[in-house]
């Protein structure tokens, strides 16, 4: 009962506090300061808005610091008679999350926060007055400019809540996730690396629980499978005893939840169906585990009349083909270094590819390139 009391209780409020990923603020750059015409004074320069990534922040938090959202440099001091040159304006720096890109209104972008300490300038400041401008201060730069959080990981872990997911990303990286034993823990996506022997670097990216109708907004709702687009693999993950929300909702078994999650994922984007996936069955310590996962396996492997089991509309149209399936137990760390090793051979293999691929793009590129430049000497040499 204690349970779902939880469940009831949490839900809800997880749906409220939502998380933001987006931000448009507006950033001025300080004016510069007057110069001083009868001893030649210089005013000085406006200070600049810089933004400065910051490991473990949220946008929420740059929200709640400033929830005018401007952001405003300070001025250059004007030139006077004791101080010929004024001092430069205060920059001012804004602590913001780590693995934002900063874009103008036109989309471009002014820079990529990916470590933190990277900073870049959002706004300059204006330059102060001078005898080249007829000692007239410029204005600072003004723009409204919007933050966006990407998560760009390799590995994105898709599962219903509760399956281990974050126990899973903190058994195999450094990340200290939040885990509990109630659904919609994780409200906001996180991303941890798995560091293997020969240094090489894996980043793998938690994401909060999928349910059924996600993509009508229940539980969390779609939102965060944006965040997979750019992964290269998939995790899928499920409780091999399967899930229930809450007493009101029927009880999903293992085989059930994979066939709402492929289904939840074709809704959001038929594409990310073909991407490479990898299956976790979770919690293989619990006992009862074994028939249980044999009876999934089981499943999939008959999947066209295993499927019949689910109403119509939420049978996948287009099945995932697993590359791999592993049995675990991401609480007592069983198994997870075969899935460490086989999930590294595939983004290894998937990287190759890409590779290959560029290279032949090179190619072709400097193909057409030399072609072009054939086409130009022989004109010149009419000419
Ligand atoms: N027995 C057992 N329990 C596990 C295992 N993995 C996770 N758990 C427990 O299952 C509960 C949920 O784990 P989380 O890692 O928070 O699950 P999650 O998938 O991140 O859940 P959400 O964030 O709500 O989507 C916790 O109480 C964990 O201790 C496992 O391998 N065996
Ligand atoms: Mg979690």
């Amino acid at each position: 009962m204690v349970f779902l009391t939880r469940i009831l209780h949490r839900a809800p409020t997880a749906r409220k506090r939502g998380f933001v990923d987006k931000l448009r603020v507006y950033v001025r750059g300080g004016s510069g300061g007057m110069g001083l015409p009868k001893h030649n004074g210089r005013g000085g320069d406006g200070g600049h808005v810089i933004f400065v990534a910051k490991e473990d922040m949220t946008l929420k938090q740059v929200i709640d610091a400033t929830p005018n959202k401007r952001f405003i440099a300070g001025i250059g001091a004007h030139a006077t008679r004791r101080a010929i040159q004024g001092d430069k304006g205060p920059n001012l720096r804004v602590e913001v999350p780590t693995g934002i890109s900063v874009l103008t209104d036109t989309k471009q972008v002014i820079g990529n926060l990916n470590q933190p300490g990277d900073q870049v300038v959002v706004a300059k400041g204006g330059q102060g007055g001078a005898h080249w401008s007829d000692f007239l201060p410029k204005k600072g730069q003004i723009r409204s400019v919007t933050m966006e959080l990407k998560l760009i990981s390799d590995i994105g872990l898709v599962g219903f809540p509760n399956a281990g997911k974050s126990t899973l990303l903190k058994a195999v990286s450094s990340a200290d996730p939040k885990i509990a034993d109630y659904p919609f823990t994780t409200m906001r996506p996180q991303i941890g690396i798995m560091q293997y022997e020969d240094l090489r670097r894996v980043s793998l990216a938690d994401l909060p629980g999928l349910i059924e109708g996600a993509h009508n907004n229940a539980g969390m709702g779609h939102h965060f499978l944006r965040h997979v687009e750019r992964t290269k693999l998939l995790l899928f993950m499920v409780d091999v005893h399967g899930f229930i929300l809450s007493m009101k909702h029927p009880h999903r078994t293992a085989f059930q939840t994979v066939a709402l999650l492929m289904k939840e994922l074709e809704l959001y984007k038929s594409d990310l169906v073909d991407k490479p996936t990898v299956l976790a069955i979770n919690k293989m310590d619990i006992q009862g585990a074994e028939e249980k996962a044999e009876e999934l396996l089981y499943k999939l492997n008959h999947f066209e009349d295993a499927v019949t089991e689910l109403p119509k509309d939420m049978r996948p149209k287009r099945r995932v083909e697993f590359e791999d399936i592993f049995q675990i137990s991401a609480k007592e760390k069983q198994g997870l270094n075969e899935l460490k090793g086989k999930v590294r051979v595939i983004l290894d293999e998937a990287l190759e590819e890409e590779q290959e691929k560029e290279k032949k793009q090179a190619i072709r590129r400097i193909q057409k390139e030399s072609s072009y430049g054939k086409t130009v000497e022989r004109r010149v040499d009419i000419i």
